[in-house]
């Protein structure tokens, strides 16, 4: 038999299942990569707090990495949230060293309910350590205003612009989504030559609690896979739109994607490339 190619998530625990660590597991089972992690920090979210994270030790990181290195070893790779200046350095070293050849780095900073997730103090070294070590990075609107120092963006060609503007940065591909802007979900991929667009119907629901992980996660894995950059960011999209579409709540908190949602339904949605 021909094994699953292997993808590494390096990311935050998610309690609640939805995101996170847990998120990007359940999609790379769905997509049929084999799937291993590297638990940064353990997130017991409540809405109220964002004390309620529990970083690991560095040692930790490493110790986690270096088994599923020696263990399985990996055909790409995804970063999620990792909270510290200390475990972004950390990450960066740990890329530089390995010889996986697809990185795609989820800059993580802010959850949903506004948690926490990345040190104020930790964006300069995401920005000058681990994006120009990325293959693609994939921030949403406020990451991206974020790192390009609080600017407003509210339509598509705010996101071009963007995605042109942070390319500098070092990241072979930058992908900048548009999911929080009114209108069809349109993302914008720059490659330093081309710009191309992703977009996919609005999908009108509260329960997308954990979507840009498994967006991410998908991407890592078919880029695994051996897909180019834009038909794995195609078919990643396909995947996040209809696991969003049949979100759910099992109670009044913002519910999780259902990731198993284009195998149990056995339908994808169309994505629009131009
Ligand atoms: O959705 C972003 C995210 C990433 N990683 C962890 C999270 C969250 C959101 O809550 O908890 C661990």
């Amino acid at each position: 038999m021909n094994f699953p190619s292997r993808v590494i998530t390096i990311a935050g625990s998610a309690a609640g299942g939805s995101a996170g660590i847990q998120a990007d597991l359940k999609t790379f089972q769905e997509l049929d990569v084999y799937g291993m992690s590297v638990v940064t920090a353990i997130v017991g979210r409540h809405p109220e707090t964002d004390k309620n994270v529990h970083p690991q030790t560095l040692e930790a990181i490493e110790a986690q990495f270096a088994t599923a290195m020696k263990q399985v070893g990996a055909d790409g790779l995804k970063t999620g949230m990792l909270f510290s200046k200390e475990v972004i350095e950390t990450v960066a070293a740990l890329i530089k060293d390995s010889s996986i050849e697809n990185i795609t780095v989820d800059p993580v900073m802010i959850g949903k309910l506004d948690s926490k997730l990345l040190r104020d103090d930790a964006i300069d070294a995401l920005m000058n350590k681990l994006v120009p070590r990325a293959t693609i990075i994939t921030p949403n609107v406020p990451e991206a205003s974020l790192l390009l120092g609080g600017r407003d963006m509210t339509n598509v060609d705010d996101l071009k612009q963007a995605a042109i503007d942070l390319y500098p940065l070092g990241a072979d591909n930058v992908l900048v989504k548009g999911g929080r802007l009114e209108g069809p979900a349109v993302d914008v991929l720059y490659d330093g030559k081309t710009i191309t667009t992703f977009e996919a119907p609005r999908i009108h629901t509260v329960n997308t609690s954990g979507a840009g992980c498994t967006y991410s996660a998908a991407i890592a894995a078919y880029l695994a896979k051996g897909e180019s950059i834009t038909e794995a960011v195609r078919l990643a999209k396909s995947f996040v739109t209809t696991a969003i579409e049949h979100g759910f709540s099992y109670t009044e908190f913002v519910g999780p994607t259902y990731h198993a949602a284009t195998r149990r339904f056995d339908e994808a949605h169309e994505i629009k490339v131009n």
